[in-house]
């Protein structure tokens, strides 16, 4: 009876040492595990991949540039923005953007019938829209900025 009760208090002893290293080892084994997230800084919002950015679609100022302007509309990439987003035209109408951030933006058209180099800021590009139609267009560095200027 002795010995078993001895036994028994061995097995006891032995579960709480292997219990016991096997949970010490566990913050370890966390520790080493590879970290694909990233945690959220306190007071930030999650970080977002460019990629999940890039789908939505970017917030726009309700701001218009006046159609008949002497000289044609002036547009204005501001914010990643090409304000107005959207405007419509007369055939022959000289539209002309400028841009107004610090990062270089194009304007380049869906279908590739016009477009500028790398506008730096305080650069402008001015288009002559001769032919009626719907031009979308938008910017090559960041293709998430999207316009449309349409020509009657
Ligand atoms: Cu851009």
């Amino acid at each position: 009876m002795d010995l078993l009760r001895r036994l028994r208090r061995r097995t006891h002893w032995r579960a709480l040492v292997v219990g016991s290293a096997l949970f010490g080892l566990l913050p370890l084994f966390a520790a080493c595990a590879p970290s694909n997230s990233i945690a959220a800084t306190a007071g930030l919002p999650t970080p977002v991949p460019p990629s999940a950015v890039s789908t939505l679609a970017p917030a726009r100022p309700l701001v218009t540039a006046d159609p008949n302007a002497p000289g044609g509309p002036q547009l204005t990439i501001e914010n990643f923005n090409f304000t107005p987003a959207d405007i419509t035209v007369a055939a022959g109408t000289v539209v002309t953007w400028t841009n107004n951030d610090d990062v270089e933006h194009t304007v380049t058209a869906s279908d590739n019938s016009f477009g500028s180099k790398a506008l730096e800021a305080g650069d402008t590009f001015s288009f002559t829209f001769s032919q009626a139609g719907s031009y979308t267009y938008f910017c090559s560095i960041h293709p998430f900025m999207t316009g449309r200027v349409t020509v009657q």
